[in-house]
């Protein structure tokens, strides 16, 4: 065996923090690095992470400041741990994949997984096998390329990407998809931030945020709804600081009282690590799941009410009337919302919103920030949508200070959609790209995950290809996507680490190592460098600096290109030999093919790179009328019968996404234990469960599958009334595949309705059972 264990389950429960990031935040994040490698190895990954010519984080999207304003560690604990779980020096080999069988694997953590290292070279997995075997590189290519032009049509075929890959990789995969013949071109942000995506472009006309970190550090009031900042975009507390330091305010709203929405000690400056810090939140509201609809209801409601009694002095009638349409229908609609529903849906007094509204009335410049807690609800997409009109009335977006600030997840997730990788690219980008390469790419939208699940499940798709991402565990209903996976002719995935869509594969698997962030990557002897967007747009360039994790690994762009020359043959005449030998040659076709690329080479050659300017910005809406747009958004709120509570699962301190480095919480309390669900003490007392009771999940859908997550503790916690919290993967099993939010199709990860059961089976004592 490898020699390594998963830690043993025994909770440990201690009270939620109050303030995150200080000192221990960055003793903890050496005790992770050193874990994985060598101190030089650590240092050569730190003291490149995030500076001007070095390697971009490959945690989360959240920018960095101006090269000239950067500190020298511009990092945070995560970002750290991420980058030395990349650059571990531990190796998975060809004797690892003899001695494991598949289905050994199958049986191990998703932690014990990527604890092994880094992949070195291709596997396959053949019709039948038992084991992975080595495989070439021409014969893994070779295969997977006959696979291709073996479908009855290129719709049977999935392009999966995960936001992670940089912008060359993923501008060719979409090419080569396309040129292929299909648009089945499923992301991770189908899964993610597809509500905003899809609630910004019908409003603004573009689905991106408009604010810049300029932008936060000077809005009067920010508000951070449904977001775990002090976890999952850390550095964000230091522009939040920023805010508060030139006299803003910051209003969190959320069902738990996360500890980085209370106090952030600074983890560069002396006064972060020793004193109390600075304290976030100036007001939290402790909303039910999925009430975010009602409050910004109540608060346009609100808005429209002062307006009458003060004309002229509350909304910027000027802006309605010059930039958008719809305003009367939203205003009569708005005015309708009841108090009664109002306080039913959110948990919240009427003073507790009051309160905020003054504070509203008191800003010239409002920013709200979002991330999974709107997103993955069933009503995401209105609810997002009321957040525009809320900023629309007073017309909060286009002016410095003032916007809307969807944070993005993984490092590249924005890129990779500006580079055209989305099942349902507007016509305009489609045709810039067809005459850039003589071809006609399809014109019918393809499919997104949810619906990539279906048609492997139904036989429709059969060659799935995952580039970057943990497709299997990131996504639904588990039992039913293993199921769909295992139903495909030939799964493949080009992947840093080894992971759950490793295990639960097609007929035949294939493992196709890559380069990371961290590596060099040299073309031809010429060192290349990779692009990447962040979260407000701006994109700039990422140099590998640590020597490859194994001689046999090829990068991102060569394994796609390769791909596409093997499947594509000559036709249509795209130099993929030229692409993969300078990826200067790629970013001069993006260059010519991506609105707002125009002298990409050049532009990204200036320390920190370029801004992509957000067209409403200069008061110019893409939408099909030229103008924003109001929306009329029905009340709606989760319904949530006796004895049932409506579960988010969400991320633990210690995790990135699907693969948890330790079974640890910190800031909530919670260590040496995943298999927990958090519960106010109010509602287990209704319940008639205690403290530390061993229960199952059982989920409430209506097509009477039995969806049961094993084995769980109950914790008592302050989550709000009704609600419950779990961690993710472990409980994608409860998410039924057809619990999607309206219009977006993103899963309902934070709105799953399940009821508690005494657990069916004892776990045992020093039980190892995380992934059971
Ligand atoms: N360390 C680390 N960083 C990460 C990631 C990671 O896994 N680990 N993942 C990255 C990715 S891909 C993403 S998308 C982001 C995700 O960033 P977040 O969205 O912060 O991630 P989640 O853990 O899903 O947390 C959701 C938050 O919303 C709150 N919430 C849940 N339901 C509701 C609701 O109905 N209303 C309100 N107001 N709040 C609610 C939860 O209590 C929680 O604070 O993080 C990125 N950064
Ligand atoms: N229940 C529930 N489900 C969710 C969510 C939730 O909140 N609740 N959140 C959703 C969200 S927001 C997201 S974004 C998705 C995340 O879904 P994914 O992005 O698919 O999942 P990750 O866990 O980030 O993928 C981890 C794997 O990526 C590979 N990898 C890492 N770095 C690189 C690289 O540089 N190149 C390549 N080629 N591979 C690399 C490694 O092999 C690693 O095992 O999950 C979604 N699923
Ligand atoms: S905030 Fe995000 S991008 Fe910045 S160092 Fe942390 S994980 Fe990396
Ligand atoms: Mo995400």
């Amino acid at each position: 065996m490898s020699g390594i264990e998963d830690p043993v389950d025994d909770l440990r429960v201690t009270p939620p923090k109050t303030w995150a990031t200080g000192l221990p935040a960055v003793t903890h994040a050496l005790g992770y690095s050193l874990s994985q490698t060598s101190p030089r190895r650590t240092a050569l990954t730190l003291l490149n992470i995030n500076q001007p010519k070095g390697i971009d984080c490959p945690g989360c999207a959240w920018p960095e400041p101006a090269p000239g304003e950067r500190h020298r560690n511009e990092y945070c604990e995560n970002g750290a741990k991420h980058i030395n779980d990349e650059a571990t020096s531990r190796r998975v080999t060809r004797d690892f994949f003899r001695e494991h069988s598949i289905a050994e694997l199958d049986g191990m953590s998703d932690y014990w997984l990527n604890q092994q290292g880094r992949l070195t070279e291709p596997m396959v997995k053949r019709p039948g096998a038992t084991h992975y075997e080595p495989i070439g590189w021409d014969e893994a290519l070779g295969l997977l390329a006959g696979e291709l032009k073996a479908l009855d049509s290129p719709d049977e075929a999935l392009f999966y990407v995960s936001g992670r890959l940089n912008n060359e990789a993923a501008f060719l995969l979409q090419l080569f998809a396309r040129a292929y013949g299909t648009n089945n071109l499923p992301d991770c942000s189908n899964m993610c931030h597809e509500s905003s995506g899809s609630a910004l472009s019908e409003t603004l006309g573009i689905g991106k945020g408009s604010v810049s970190l300029d932008d936060i550090h000077h809005a009067d009031l920010v508000f951070v709804v449904g977001q775990n900042p002090g976890t999952n975009h850390p550095r964000m507390l230091s522009a939040l600081e920023e805010t508060k330091r030139n006299g803003g305010r910051i209003v969190a709203v959320n069902t738990l009282p996360e500890a980085g929405l209370m106090r952030f000690r600074h983890p560069q400056k002396a006064r972060g690590i020793i004193g109390r810090g600075t304290p976030i939140a100036d007001q939290f509201l402790h909303i039910r799941a999925g009430g975010d609809l009602a409050l910004f209801q109540a608060l346009n409601r609100l808005l429209l009410e002062a307006e009458d009694a003060a004309p002229g002095t509350v909304l910027d009638r000027d802006f309605i009337e010059r930039n958008t349409t719809g305003f009367a229908a939203f205003a009569e609609h708005a005015r309708q919302v009841s108090w009664e529903d109002v306080l039913r849906a959110t948990g919240l007094s009427r003073e507790e919103i009051q309160e905020v509204f003054e504070r509203v009335l008191r800003s010239e410049r409002i920013i709200v920030c979002w991330a999974m807690g709107l997103t993955q609800h069933k009503h995401g997409v209105p609810t997002i949508r009321e957040v525009v009109n809320f900023l629309l009335a007073r017309g909060n977006i286009g002016r410095p200070g003032a916007g809307v600030c969807p944070v993005r997840g993984h490092s590249n997730v924005q890129g990779d959609r500006t580079m055209g990788v989305w099942e349902r690219m507007p016509q305009a980008f489609l045709d810039a790209l067809g005459r850039e390469f003589g071809f006609t790419p399809p014109a019918h939208h393809g499919l997104d995950a949810v619906n990539g699940i279906r048609a492997m499940r139904e036989g429709r798709a059969k060659v799935f290809l995952g580039v970057a991402g943990n497709f299997v565990r990131a996504t639904p209903d588990s039992a039913v996507t293993e199921e769909a996976m295992r139903r495909c002719r030939l799964t493949a995935h080009v992947s840093t680490k080894l992971n759950r869509s490793h295990t639960v594969c097609g007929e035949t698997a294939l493992i196709l190592p890559t380069l990371g962030r961290s590596d060099r990557d040299v073309q031809g002897g010429v060192e290349q460098f990779v692009t990447v967007e962040d979260s407000m747009s701006d994109v700039h360039a990422s140099r590998g600096k640590l020597p490859p994790a194994s001689p046999d690994l090829l990068s991102e762009v060569a394994i796609v290109a390769r791909l596409a020359r093997l499947t594509l043959g000559a036709e249509p005449d795209v130099p993929w030999e030229e692409f993969e030998a300078d990826y200067d040659a790629v970013r001069d076709r993006i260059s010519r093919v991506v609105p707002g690329f125009e002298d990409f080479n050049a532009r990204v050659a200036v320390p920190g790179g370029f801004h992509l300017p957000n067209p409403v910005n200069r008061g110019v809406f893409p939408t099909p009328s030229g103008k924003a747009v109001f929306t009329r958004n029905d009340f709606t709120m989760p319904d949530v019968p006796p004895g049932h509570l409506l579960l988010q699962t969400l991320r633990s301190h210690d995790q990135w996404n699907t693969v948890w480095y330790a079974p640890n919480d910190r800031y909530r309390g919670i260590h040496d234990a995943r298999r927990v669900v958090m519960v106010n003490p109010a509602d287990l007392a209704e319940l008639g469960l205690a403290d530390r009771r061993l229960v199952d999940l059982v989920g409430v859908w209506h097509d009477g599958r039995e969806r049961r997550a094993e084995g769980f503790r109950v914790v008592a916690y302050p989550a709000s009334r009704g609600s419950a919290a779990a961690y993710y993967p472990e409980t994608n099993v409860l998410v039924p595949l057809d619990s999607v939010a309206d219009i977006s199709n993103c899963p309902t990860s934070k709105g799953v309705l399940i009821r508690l059961e005494p657990a069916r089976t004892a776990v045992p004592e020093g039980s190892r059972a995380w992934d059971a």
